[in-house]
């Protein structure tokens, strides 16, 4: 369908997005979305492959510095697996969690009525995402070709021919420089069996047993029936968040895990007073956590009936189940990318770029998660506006190795800079404040106290949270915050930049807290700054 010359609104953009979907799930091949100014030729100056979050943002960057841009994806909308599968669902569920939780322990209080296990559906949650999504989709697409003029064609496969030509429905496109960006997808450890339907069906197109969940599956086709138990096998940011969910739900979850949780590779600058405060609430809501465990295999063959696993001490055991949700990481598909243009990539398959996101080969651009670790949007967005940058003449650097992080449980957990053990080592004299503080058990105070924790804090002060800011104090530097609780992760994307700009203690203590603040960081410091030699608190 050529747009070009048309001006959809939102709801024409929505019911020809659904219309789209539908007929792919029903298998048949639905026409392509097409923005393309043929009157200016089949050239592009770049052709970015995949337009999630990295390929629309290098777009539109590309597109505000002048340059000719076309982003093929084979979804019928912009923004990736963001707004379909990933990022937007998981933070519906984790409100979910976090509502189902706090009526939970408000059951019967106040005009709390009495929790209803059979009205917190996790089949009804899936459908509220799929029936609202599509508005996501619909602004995506319409911002991206109204507001930002980029050229597009969706709901087609790009077929990377050589570094400076593309194919799409049989139409080839030639460009000076190419940008891959087509994302990771769930990764199946081939050690263990009885993942899949068909053993030996290939990664590619693979098939999971009934029963077998990951965070894609979950949504499209859709888990179609209510799980009496969920078992999730790793430790991942997924595993900790869906898990979360699914116990909130009623569903009781264990979570079968290598490592202790919450130190996975993947996750770095974790402090440990945090972990086991994540942990130990995780715990009190009555999920399962089973570590250092291997995972051998998904029993059952018509559909998944419980994990076998090799317990720590040495034994085996069964954690019988209906519904096993994989948490074992993301990998991406670039052997397509090593065949057609022979690219380097990492031992996850990952493609290799520098700072500049430029791959081993010259002119072709790798972005967002097909590059690897950390797949997070911020990186995604700005691995595109570099590898635009680039290709318009500048010369730009992304280091994305510090970066605040976050992940959900029912409470938000946000971190940035360095743990306590790490600041201790690199810096040897520092302040902590803290609260609760140390010495102080949390059922002892109701602090951190600031919306979403106030009923909490005169109920159960065990639950309002825990938080701790860091200091150097030879600089009087603030090295790393920690927190869990509500309220607080915004402020995160501030603090990294404070951090990175050198703020101090003092600093910290002239800002202008919005009382009651849910971190505490400011007055904390401000209860300090005077002291000429910092002390903890
Ligand atoms: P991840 O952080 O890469 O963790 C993978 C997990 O799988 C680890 O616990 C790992 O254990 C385990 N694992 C791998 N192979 C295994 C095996 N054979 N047996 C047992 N366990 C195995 O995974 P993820 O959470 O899916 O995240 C992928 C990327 O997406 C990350 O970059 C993450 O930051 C990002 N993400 C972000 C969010 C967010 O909320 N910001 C949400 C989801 C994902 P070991 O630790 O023992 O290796
Ligand atoms: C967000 C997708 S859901 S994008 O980063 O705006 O493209």
């Amino acid at each position: 369908m050529d747009l070009h010359e048309k001006h959809l609104t939102m709801a024409e953009w929505e019911a020809l997005i659904l219309a789209l979907i539908h007929r792919a799930e029903v298998g048949e091949v639905a026409e392509p979305l097409e923005n393309v100014h043929r009157e200016k030729g089949s050239h592009y100056d770049v052709i970015f492959v995949g337009g999630g979050a990295g390929g629309r943002f290098g777009s539109a960057y590309s597109q505000a510095r002048g340059l000719r841009q076309l982003v093929v994806d084979k979804w019928p909308f912009l923004g990736g697996s963001c707004p379909h599968q990933a990022c937007v669902p998981h933070h519906l569920f984790s409100e979910l969690a976090r509502e189902m939780d706090y009526m939970r322990w408000n059951a019967e209080t106040l005009f709390f009525p009495k929790f209803d296990d059979a009205k917190a559906s996790i089949v009804e949650a899936i459908e509220v995402f799929k029936n609202g999504r599509n508005n996501a989709h619909a602004f995506m697409n319409w911002q991206s070709k109204e507001q930002l003029d980029m050229e597009y064609i969706l709901n087609s496969w790009a077929t990377v021919v050589d570094k400076n030509t593309v194919e799409v429905n049989g139409e080839t496109f030639s460009c000076d420089n190419l940008v891959l960006a087509t994302g990771a997808g769930t990764y199946l450890p081939p050690e263990i069996k009885g993942l899949l339907a068909e053993p030996g069906t290939p990664l590619g197109d693979r098939l999971l047993k009934r029963g077998v969940y990951d965070f894609s599956a979950l949504i499209d086709p859709g888990l179609d029936y209510e799980p009496t138990s969920c078992v999730i096998i790793g430790g991942s940011k997924i595993a900790i968040e869906y898990g979360s969910f699914y116990q909130a739900a009623g569903c009781q979850t264990t979570i079968l895990t290598r490592r202790q949780l919450m130190r996975t590779e993947s996750l770095h600058h974790v402090d440990e007073d945090l972990r086991r405060y994540v942990v130990k609430n995780m715990k009190l809501r009555g999920m399962e956590i089973v570590e250092g465990c291997e995972i051998l295999e998904v029993l059952g063959t018509e559909r998944a009936t419980g994990v076998r696993v090799l317990l720590a001490d040495g034994t085996e055991d069964v954690f019988e189940t209906d519904f096993v949700f994989i948490g074992t990481g993301e990998r991406p598909p670039t052997k397509p990318y090593v065949d057609a243009l022979g690219i380097e990539v990492d031992e996850k398959g990952s493609i290799k770029v520098n700072s500049r996101m430029q791959t081993s080969v010259p002119g072709v651009y790798a972005i967002g998660d097909l590059i690897g670790s950390p797949m997070e949007m911020f990186k995604a967005r700005k691995c595109g506006m570099t590898a635009a940058k680039n290709i318009s003449g500048e010369f730009a650097e992304f280091d994305f190795s510090e970066y605040p992080d976050f992940l959900h449980t029912t409470y938000e957990v946000t971190w940035v800079g360095l743990t306590e053990d790490e600041a201790r080592e690199q810096y040897g004299d520092i302040s902590v404040l803290q609260m609760p503080p140390k010495g102080i058990e949390d059922h002892e105070v109701c602090l951190p106290l600031s919306e979403g924790t106030m009923l909490y804090g005169h109920s159960r002060p065990e639950l309002t949270g825990f938080q701790k800011a860091i200091y150097d104090n030879r600089s009087r530097r603030l090295v790393g915050a920690h927190h869990v609780g509500y309220g607080a992760k915004d402020a995160f994307q501030y603090l990294d930049h404070l951090i990175k700009k050198g703020i101090t203690v003092d600093e910290m203590g002239e800002m202008n807290e919005l009382f009651l603040n849910p971190e505490h960081f400011i007055q904390l410091s401000r209860l300090r700054a005077g002291n000429r030699d910092l002390t903890s608190l």
